[in-house]
């Protein structure tokens, strides 16, 4: 017997089966119901097929699509799709409408005689609640455009958290009205003396509004105590001279960095040489203003507080910091978010959700830092950096990408477990999310490559049911190799790793 092979879509859904055949698309396949998504929809599918898709508001007849809202099709996020002799998307909501019409895109088909939609009825709901995806915008910078590409690609594979970045020891990436000297004097330059730049509240908001119609939630992050140094191009009252490890003396070397020096831009790739001043009262005036302005731009619930690589300041000075600074974070009425370092800390404030960055294999004090979040009635979102970081080298020989982490070879990517990693119940982990640092990546081609197929392998983790047959690499290989012809059509810049069988189309 001859199984049929599953439907080729990423994140593969709760339940999938295919029909018989595929239903013909054709000038006259009208949208019919919700215009928000219809009009995604039509932006979508139009320029691909060269066909009109008409939006219409009547019933709807053989060969059209219709999108609509019915609360009873399940939870939050989830939709129901079923493509017979016309197509119908049902989301429980209107994010559930927009994955479903994601699921869509990914069945559309062109065969010789034109275009269609492979017949399927699907049942669809999501994982984890927070799916995130990183961007450094920091260690270099990307434009408003650049932004909105990676919103389009994260949410056309369901993620709905776009963690932003946005400051570091190379730069200081959006403006606050209240200290103007961080975009006016730290944000000329990104690493490797490339050329820096910021974004306006204007832009910030246009990223916020963009994000918000694709069901992304922005999630801004100031990087403190540590990862400071551009601070101090602009307001060296509150910044410490920098701590110079010796990691970081010999790696500059071996890389033929300049280390930090006070006062001037940062263009390597060392961390943990920066700090805010801790003792300075001045420092937590800027820690609530800067917090602030951004919680009054963030529709969003979280706040990213940063926290990491905190290795020139002394445990005692660390603690005073973060139990400060996710205090003022929950003060704004956002959920203050950090990285698990800050797990190390007693009295953080209650509900703070930690972000693990440490290895499968938890090293050290990490798990019990990643542990005392939830104590504190917090939740987690996994990043394993052995597995869940798109900066690591998918090879020795990758020329983009850093490698301290491990490689991370696309099935490696695909194939963990983020329930089994720190000491937690299943319901204490909120999501995943997939960090892309941008040290290596010069340009936006340069982040593609490292975040295609990867982001793919951690869209399923975050959505995909554990237990699903389709949940193994065999599958989702050949499923990878089937959804590429839509990152062709949109110009991805991925990366055609061996691992893939990418002809099998
Ligand atoms: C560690 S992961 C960092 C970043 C670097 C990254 C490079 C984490 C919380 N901190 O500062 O950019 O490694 O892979």
């Amino acid at each position: 017997m001859v199984l049929p092979e599953p439907l080729a879509l990423i994140p593969f859904p709760s339940s999938a089966q295919r029909g018989e055949g595929a239903l013909p698309l054709s000038a006259s396949s009208r949208i019919v119901g919700e215009p928000g998504a219809a009009a995604l929809l039509r932006a979508a599918l139009s320029p691909r097929t060269d066909l009109p898709f008409e939006e219409a508001t009547d019933e709807a007849s053989v060969g059209d699509i219709v999108l609509r809202i019915d609360a009873n099709v399940g939870d939050a996020e989830s939709y129901t799709l079923k493509a017979t002799d016309r197509v119908e998307i049902v989301g429980a909501d209107a994010a559930g409408l927009f994955y479903g019409v994601q699921t869509l895109r990914q069945l559309l088909a062109e065969t010789a005689t034109g275009w269609s939609v492979v017949r399927a009825e699907v049942q669809d709901a999501p994982r984890f609640a927070y799916r995130g995806i990183m961007l450094d915008v920091a260690r270099h910078f990307f434009p408003v455009a650049d932004v909105k590409r990676y919103i389009d690609h994260a949410s056309s594979l369901k993620y709905n958290h776009l963690h932003l970045h946005l400051t570091d020891d190379q730069g200081w990436r959006v403006h606050i009205d209240s200290w103007p000297l961080l975009t006016e004097k730290a944000s000329g330059t990104s690493a490797l003396g490339d050329k820096g730049g910021f974004y306006t509240k204007a832009d910030y908001r246009e990223i916020v509004e963009y994000a918000a119609e694709r069901h992304m939630v922005l999630v801004p992050e100031v990087d403190l105590p540590g990862h400071t140094h551009a601070i101090g191009l602009a307001y060296p009252e509150i910044v410490e001279a920098p701590v110079l490890n010796d990691v970081l003396i010999s790696s500059s070397e071996a890389l033929g960095q300049p280390l930090p020096v006070m006062g001037e831009s940062y263009i390597g790739w060392g961390v943990g040489h920066s700090s805010v001043r801790i003792g300075e009262e001045r420092t937590y005036e800027f820690v609530r203003d800067v917090l602030t302005e951004l919680a009054e731009m963030t529709p969003g619930k979280y706040l990213h507080i940063g926290g990491d690589e905190s290795l020139g300041t002394t445990e005692e000075d660390f603690a005073k910091f973060v139990s400060r600074a996710t205090e003022i974070a929950a003060a704004t009425g956002k959920t203050p978010m950090a990285w698990h370092e800050v797990g190390a800390v007693s009295d953080i404030a209650e509900g703070t959700v930690g972000q693990y960055w440490g290895s499968l294999e938890p090293k050290g004090t990490h798990a019990e830092e990643a542990e005392h979040f939830i104590a504190r009635g917090g939740s987690l979102v996994m990043s394993p950096s052995d597995a869940a970081y798109l900066d690591m080298k998918y090879s020795a020989e990758f020329p983009l990408g850093l490698s301290w982490a491990g490689l991370i070879p696309v099935q490696k990517a695909y194939e963990w477990e983020p329930t089994k990693i720190v000491g937690v119940p299943e319901e204490a982990i909120l999501g995943i999310e997939a960090p892309l640092w941008s040290e290596s990546t010069r340009t936006f081609a340069d982040v593609e490559q490292l975040v295609f197929p990867r982001a793919a392998a951690h869209a399923e983790t975050a959505w995909s049911p554990a237990e699903g047959a389709e949940r193994v690499w065999e599958s989702f290989r050949t499923r990878v190799a089937a959804v590429a012809v839509d990152w062709d059509a949109r110009g991805i810049n991925y990366f055609a790793s061996e691992e893939i069988p990418w002809s099998t189309r």
